[in-house]
């Protein structure tokens, strides 16, 4: 007997906390009383376990460049399956995967094969620290680089004030060493770099923000960024976890043409599977274990599972094709979407197949601002899209991720459905 949806979500809260393994999937921020129950998935699309077929936009929140179940991942997944899931030892696919990777980034010499951002972005911390023999490092409000205790840190009184921890369970001293300033504020990064330099060890930051929906960065403040880490002696790390491999083959720092000592990568690199990166120039990489003294480790670290689900889609991301492709579908989108809301106080910001409808009047440059948004208005376009059968991030501040998948028909349905909700 198959149980009702409530039945489903007394059970799920009853054995998980909040009934969900990743908080912003409860959807709380958008009103539902219980969460969407996935079944499978489908190219652009996704049924529930109570068989209701939704457009999706999130697309898992944005591993998935080719889309639900794209048939060469399945076979290369089901191939590998049958020689068995894990060795605990090296393979050929993850010299492969760590291959095309390098190929592809311009940042990357060498690269560590892990299997989650969260600890792409924590190990990356560390080798920065070890490497520079610093402890302090700057993030950006409204940036997200996982959950590690050194990350879930948030502005402290004042600008460029050491951080204060975000979370329960984050002891002072791991948040202490953390600065956190406004994205796209270089004036303010400067002073950090000015108060903090000599103990300095990397500025963190996500080259296109994802994390409070998309917030681009401004002109000039990539290089700025470049520049300080430059004179300081600490080192700029590109958390590309959304956008490597999205906004251009070799991410952000290919699309804007600057390059960090460190880059993160997740996501669309395992394919939709367990797997993240990081990696940098050899001289940096190569002090982690056993190569060098900085310890890193990980059981499932390169999984064969994983990384032939990511090689698959690497290697098919050669094809400028599919980067035009993305780019022709992701400014039909936006064309649409500005004329459906021109008049109403709505800002749309986008890069390549990653974009964000804030109900705001903008400017959204930073947290501050994007923080001002009419979440509420938000949650009820939710909910009205989710009745016509399209799925959008359940949270303003989240990106709608663009995969080959989706087509015109599908982004002219959600054009008409914003514009109905809109009421013009
Ligand atoms: P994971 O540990 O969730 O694999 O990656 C952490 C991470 C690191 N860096 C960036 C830029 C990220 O966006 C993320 C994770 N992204 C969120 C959604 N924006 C994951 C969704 C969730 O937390 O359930």
């Amino acid at each position: 007997m198959a149980l009702t949806p409530r039945e489903r979500w007394k059970q799920a809260q009853s054995v998980i906390p909040g009934g969900v393994n990743s908080p912003v999937r409860a959807m709380r921020a958008v009103g539902l009383d219980e969460p969407l129950f996935i079944d499978s998935g489908q190219g652009a699309y996704f049924t529930t376990a109570d068989g209701e077929r939704y457009l999706d936009w999130v697309q898992s929140w944005g591993p998935l460049i080719f889309g639900h179940a794209d048939p060469e991942v399945v076979a290369a997944v089901q191939a590998a399956a049958a020689k068995g899931t894990t060795f605990g030892a090296a393979t050929q696919l993850e010299v492969d995967l760590a291959a095309e990777l390098v190929d592809a980034v311009p940042s990357l010499e060498k690269v560590r094969l892990v299997s989650s951002g969260t600890e792409a972005a924590m190990s990356a911390v560390r080798l920065a620290r070890g490497a520079t023999r610093r402890d302090r490092i700057i993030k950006f409000a409204g940036n997200y680089h996982g959950h590690a205790d050194a990350l879930l840190v948030s502005a402290g009184s004042g600008l460029a004030t050491l951080g204060i921890p975000s979370s329960p369970g984050v002891p002072s001293g791991a948040a202490a060493d953390t600065i956190v300033v406004p994205y796209n504020d270089i004036t303010a990064v400067a002073e950090a770099v000015a108060r903090y330099g000599e103990g300095l060890a990397a500025i963190l930051v996500e080259p296109v923000a994802g994390n409070m929906g998309v917030v681009p960065p401004e002109p000039g403040f990539l290089d700025a960024l470049r520049k300080l880490c430059t004179a300081s002696g600490a080192l700029l790390v590109f958390d590309e976890v959304i956008t490597g491999f999205r906004v251009a083959r070799g991410g952000a720092q290919e699309r804007f043409g600057v390059t960090p000592d460190l880059t993160i990568l997740g996501k669309i690199v395992g394919g939709g599977l367990p797997l993240a990166a990081f990696g940098g120039r050899a001289e940096l990489m190569d002090q982690l274990a056993p190569a060098g003294a900085i310890y890193q480790a990980g059981t499932l670290s390169g999984n064969p599972l994983a990384t032939a689900a990511g090689l698959t889609v690497v290697r098919r991301l050669r094809d400028p094709g599919v980067y035009a492709e993305l780019e022709r579908k992701g400014a039909r989108l936006e064309a649409g979407l500005r004329e459906a809301t021109a008049g109403h106080e709505i800002s749309l910001t986008r890069v390549g197949a990653m974009s964000t409808l804030f109900f705001n009047p903008g400017p959204v440059r930073n947290w501050t601002e994007v923080a001002t948004s009419d979440t509420e208005r938000y949650a009820a376009l939710f909910r009205h899209l989710l009745s016509r059968g399209i799925y959008i991030a359940p949270s303003q501040f989240e990106a709608t991720m663009l995969s080959t998948a989706h087509s015109d028909a599908d982004i002219d349905r959600t054009v008409e459905a914003v514009a109905e909700f809109l009421g013009d």
